[in-house]
């Protein structure tokens, strides 16, 4: 790694550590956090030699620290009359760009060090985006899983009727994440607007009945593989062809499906928590718009798939191995789309083997730093989350642009605003990697020209 200090034997910079050292003595207690930082920072020594007016101003130190975090209790009766009590949280990270921008997961494994890593990612892929929108993130450790829709609206109530007084459409704008989808947004959006008494663009990811833009679900699956089209073009290969190896089955997943369905490629393998499936004939839009009903209808799981269509295999997902098979198949690209940390250094190692030449993060940060390494150096072309899975959050800006102007676009008009955006990432990243002295490494050009945006800004507006 060019541009920066000796590392240490974990190949962390003394400068990177400098920085941990100060987040791990504050939040000794939040992993996922600390490995967003970590990898955020890893790319910056070369940045603030360059300005020195950002060590100046502290910027780092300023930009580590959450702007605000509320968290709050949320009661709910389930349909047989037992009482709930779940924890709610919203992090205002930075909003030196725009109004804190972000989604909500609703997921039993939630935490505060979780919702810190996404709302710190947020505030460069916002940024990324062009569009004016600062970070932010939030949820619950709620579980949606097997509950009715009347339980998940009185939560979805219950939530709301905490967080409105924290959000706006000028302040903060949540929208969905995992756990949270079209149903969600519109319990939330019911109960903001009836306790406000107004009815604004608080919330993006809306119907596009009362106010959401067309082509908003497909923005992050579409738009993490016009990135990997863009990458695959640079480097000289198609995506026509490609077996690709998609992780997830809800919202990002389904999408990217689509999407590689319409470029050629040939989407194999699918996940949820229990297991994952292979298809060695690919999945086609037949079989999507089965996925498609199991999942956001039905609510069932990805194991229905291989009971319904001949030739495909489900298996169970390891709850011990140290790796994920579904990484080992052979393939040339992958989009893993379902969580943080679904790939390790192992599962790198299987993919490189497996011949898989490209990976587009759909997901926010799926690949732990050290395979992230690992691939990189294999020479894999590796889009990082907060470029790759950017489309979604850009076209949440889009609804917002289109609600304050009281307009609808076409979803053609949206869908060539999306690529554009996509394409202006690929080339920001490529080109801030390559001034600063980290070649074609998509990594460090996605954290620098998202840094250098917020950092410009947080100058001009003092220390505030
Ligand atoms: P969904 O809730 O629609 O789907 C999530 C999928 O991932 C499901 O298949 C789910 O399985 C699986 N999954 C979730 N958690 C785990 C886990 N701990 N272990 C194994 N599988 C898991 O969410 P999205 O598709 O919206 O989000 C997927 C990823 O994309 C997340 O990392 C999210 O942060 C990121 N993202 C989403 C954006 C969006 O616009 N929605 C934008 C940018 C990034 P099961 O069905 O069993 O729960
Ligand atoms: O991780 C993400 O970028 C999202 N979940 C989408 C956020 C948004 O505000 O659309």
């Amino acid at each position: 790694m060019s541009g920066t200090t000796v590392a240490d034997a974990r190949g962390v910079s003394v400068f990177t550590q400098s920085y941990l050292d100060i987040v791990k003595q504050r939040d000794p207690n939040q992993p996922e956090f600390i490995q967003a930082v970590q990898e955020v920072v890893a790319s910056l020594e070369p940045v603030l030699d360059r300005h020195p007016e950002y060590r100046d101003q502290r910027i780092i130190e300023r930009i580590l620290e959450p702007e605000r975090v509320i968290q709050f209790r949320v009661p709910w009766q389930a349909d047989d009359g037992t009482v709930h009590v779940n924890r709610g949280f919203r992090v205002g990270f930075n909003s030196a760009i725009g109004p804190y921008k972000g989604g909500l997961r609703f997921h039993p494994s939630v935490t505060l060090s979780i919702l810190k890593f996404l709302a710190f990612e947020q505030i460069f892929k916002n940024s990324l985006t062009g569009q004016p929108i600062g970070g932010g993130k939030g949820g619950s450790d709620f579980d949606p899983r097997g509950r009715s829709n009347a339980e998940v609206m009185r939560f979805c109530q219950s939530f709301m009727t905490e967080l409105f007084r924290h959000v706006g459409h000028n302040t903060d704008v949540p929208a969905g994440d995992i756990g949270v989808g079209g149903r969600e947004i519109g319990y939330l959006f019911g109960q903001y607007k009836r306790i406000t008494n107004t009815f604004t663009g608080v919330l993006t990811g809306r119907s596009p009945g009362w106010g959401g833009s067309l082509l908003r679900p497909e923005a992050t699956g579409y738009g993490a593989v016009y990135f990997a089209a863009e990458m695959a073009q640079k480097a000289g290969m198609s995506l026509e062809g490609m077996r690709c190896l998609v992780s997830g089955s809800g919202n990002v997943a389904q999408y990217a499906c689509r999407k590689l369905i319409e470029m050629g490629a040939k989407p194999i393998t699918l996940s949820d928590s229990s297991g994952w499936i292979y298809d060695p004939d690919g999945i086609d839009e037949e079989k999507l718009a089965f996925v498609m009903e199991l999942k956001n209808e039905r609510r069932g799981r990805i194991a229905e798939y291989a009971q319904h269509f001949s030739g495909a295999h489900w298996s169970p997902t390891e709850s011990t191995a140290d790796h994920h098979a579904m990484w080992c198949v052979e393939a040339d690209a992958a989009f893993p789309s379902a969580t943080q940390n679904e790939i390790n250094v192992t599962d790198a190692e299987h993919l490189i083997e497996a011949g898989v030449k490209l990976v587009s993060e759909g997901a926010n940060m799926p690949t732990t730093p050290d395979a992230q390494d690992t691939l990189v150096d294999a020479g894999v072309l590796l889009g990082p989350g907060k470029a790759a899975n950017a489309g979604g959050v850009a076209v949440s800006a889009l609804e917002m642009a289109q609600a304050s102007q009281r307009q609808r676009w076409s979803s053609e008009e949206v869908d060539r605003q999306l690529r554009g955006i996509m394409c202006e990432i690929h080339g920001a990243c490529l080109s801030a990697a390559e001034s600063y002295g980290f070649g074609n490494d998509y990594r460090h050009g996605a954290n620098i020209a998202g840094f250098r945006k917020v950092a410009n800004a947080m100058i001009d507006q003092g220390l505030v």
